[in-house]
């Protein structure tokens, strides 16, 4: 015993039991067989013999991440309540959420899987050894970054998905009537991330659109040093028009179990997100580095360890006679000695040797694939009618000359037409048909469910498009304006572009994101309609930047990132020079010179441009 939290969980398991004399016997509370909290209480004491295990190989210079789970163990309870299949999307302390659900499915080693993170070893079955999330392909969940709250768009986009997925016949991995699970800090509860989704779920819930989402937060009170004014969560969350609240003591395993499966049960009935708030302790501070002394009183500290979920679950056991003290103990020094001897094996294995190892899974080429796909359509008659021409008529490859405004509209349609589960939104591209006229006809050719308006949050559209990708859609999304981007950049740097790295490409986001831009007007919109702040794109890796200048270009440019998409994974970042989109002419007025007919798809395009004699050349192809 090295720690003081070992202390405190022998002396809570060795003290009387309440009243004095022989344990009560008086078995669990309803709804808690002693199988069922045994298992949980597996899950519990694993998560935090990690915790344990991860400061000590911390200490060596074995282990790389030491932010624990310790204190929220009774998230093991909300596990326990879905299905192995619902998607998860979990906090940085959700281990205990983690290791009962790896419980759920055999042949499953998530004690192992998590150490292997903690140490880096190329064999973690998720990021192989690039950073310690809490991912598994099996598992059904799916890895988070360190940004707090910016997979709450996703999962919103995801939920959402899982309906729209059912109705238009999308194949997903996903069953159609699984619960989306996604869980957060206190504090990330105020970001403005999590705001936002949130209020995306609840008006796409006003407007009656089904939404399975269970929101866990996972309530400490505090986030690193500052702490959340008490009632805060509550104030905030507990009363939203179709957000049904619901309130547990993490600590206390069979009220957990019994408010997650109410939830859940609800959530997975009506399709309606539920709030799911568990009161938790932090303990043994923020991280392994983190001195919490230095914000918080010893008498504070010591305090919440009268509410440590491991202790008050032995407790449970011992007090309804399931357990003696001593084979509480025994469980517990057991686990370490298990957690020990896999970490052990963790410290040997390989971890990543190069940049390119590192760097491996964030940009797939599969480039005949890509070509492939991109020169294939839709039958001629469901293109005739995707470009809204009746039998008879002609393909637009034989058509009249386009302006590039005309030529992007003709691609998404061959996109939409070949791809069932190519889908368009943003803001007015639908009823109005773009800003610009861009998108004009799409809606009412390709339907209201494909072709859609999003609500005005830009980090809600990308994180919806995220979240459909996941679920078997190919979103192209539009974001009004490249100055527009920028406020939600997270959701393409730090999301997009990072799934297929964090989970080596075992899950993958196809997304085209159409972005007006580069400057174009005079007297109207100042900078930010004007915004050619492409450097913003340029850094982020395995992003796929495609700028048309030409009409023919852009068709063959277009189906080319929808083909990467589809085929490799592939985020594509589309931009659209405003001040193109109607220009007709080139050298004079009515001479025509910059429309250009539709290219043929099948016969698949390459063109090289050359930036003056010694500068870059680019080659362009479908
Ligand atoms: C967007 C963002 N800002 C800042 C941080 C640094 N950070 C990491 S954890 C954390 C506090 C989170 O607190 P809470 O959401 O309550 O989760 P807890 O750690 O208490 O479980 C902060 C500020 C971050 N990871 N992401
Ligand atoms: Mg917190």
């Amino acid at each position: 015993m090295s720690e003081p939290i070992d202390e405190y969980f022998r002396s809570g398991v060795l003290a009387p039991p309440p009243g004095g004399g022989l344990p009560a016997s008086g078995g669990l509370p309803a709804g808690l067989t002693a199988e069922r909290a045994l298992a949980l209480f597996d899950a519990q004491l694993g998560s935090r013999h990690l915790d344990l295990a991860a400061r000590a190989l911390g200490s060596r210079g074995d282990g790389f991440y030491s932010i624990g789970s310790s204190g929220h163990e009774g998230n093991a309870a909300v596990a326990a309540a879905l299905r192995p299949t619902d998607p998860a999307l979990l906090h940085y302390r959700s281990g205990g959420f983690y290791l009962a659900r790896g419980a759920q499915l055999p042949g499953q080693s998530p004690l192992r899987d998590v150490l292997l993170g903690i140490t880096g070893a190329v064999d973690e079955p998720i990021s192989g050894g690039r950073h310690k999330v809490f991912g598994h392909k099996d598992l059904a969940v799916i890895p988070q970054t360190s940004t707090i709250a910016s997979h709450l768009p996703r999962a919103v986009g995801l939920a959402f998905a899982l309906e729209r997925a059912a109705k238009l016949g999308v194949t997903s991995e996903w069953p159609a009537d699984s619960v989306v699970v996604c869980s957060f800090g206190d504090a990330s509860a105020n970001h403005s991330t999590a705001v936002g989704a949130i209020n995306t779920a609840l008006q796409l819930g006003f407007r009656g659109l089904p939404l399975p989402l269970l929101l866990v937060c996972e309530d400490n009170g505090i986030g690193i040093s500052v702490r959340t004014p008490d009632g805060w969560i509550e104030a905030a969350y507990g009363n939203r028009p179709g957000l049904r609240y619901v309130d547990a003591d993490g600590s206390d395993l069979a009220a957990t179990l019994a408010a997650a499966e109410d939830a859940v049960r609800w959530v997975r009935t009506r399709r309606s997100p539920v709030f799911l708030r568990l009161r938790t302790v932090r303990l043994m501070g923020h991280a392994g580095s983190d001195v919490e002394l230095a914000y918080r009183g010893a008498g504070e500290i010591t305090a919440d360890y009268a509410r440590d979920p491991v202790t008050r679950t032995a407790r449970l056991l011992i007090d309804a006679g399931v357990l003696t003290p001593e084979q509480a103990l025994r469980r517990y020094e057991d686990k370490r000695d298990e957690v020990r001897r896999i970490a052990e094996d963790a410290v040997g294995r390989r971890r990543l040797a190069s940049a390119g190892e590192v760097t491996a899974p964030l940009a797939p080429s599969r480039v005949d694939r890509v070509a492939a796909s991109a020169a294939s359509t839709a039958a001629p008659e469901a293109r005739l009618r995707a470009f809204g021409v009746g039998t008879g008529g002609q393909l637009p490859e034989r058509g009249a000359a386009l302006t590039l405004a005309q030529a992007i509209n003709h691609g998404l349609a061959d996109v939409l037409a070949k791809d069932p589960g190519a889908v368009l939104f943003g803001e007015d591209v639908a009823v109005k048909g773009g800003v610009y006229g861009v998108t004009r006809g799409l809606r009412k050719r390709f339907g209201a469910a494909r072709v859609f308006d999003s609500l005005l949050d830009e980090q809600s559209i990308l994180g919806t498009g995220l979240g459909m990708g996941l679920a078997g859609f190919l979103p192209i999304v539009e974001i009004q304006y490249l100055a527009y981007l920028h406020n939600a950049a997270d959701q393409l740097r730090g999301e997009a572009a990072t799934l297929r790295f964090f989970s080596q490409g075992q899950y993958q986001n196809p997304l085209v994101v159409r972005i007006a831009g580069l400057a174009y007007q005079r007297g109207f919109g100042g900078h930010f309609h004007n915004d050619n702040g492409v450097a913003a794109l340029r850094d982020i890796p395995g992003l796929v930047v495609a700028c048309p200048a030409r009409p023919d270009d852009a068709a063959a440019m277009l189906r080319t990132c929808a083909a990467a998409a589809r085929q490799d994974g592939r985020v594509c970042v589309w931009l659209e020079p405003i001040a193109l989109y109607h220009t007709r002419d080139l050298h004079e007025p009515g001479d025509d010179g910059w429309l250009a007919r539709y290219p043929d798809p099948a016969a698949g395009r390459r063109r090289t441009c050359r930036s003056g004699a010694a500068g870059p050349t680019a080659t362009a192809q479908t």
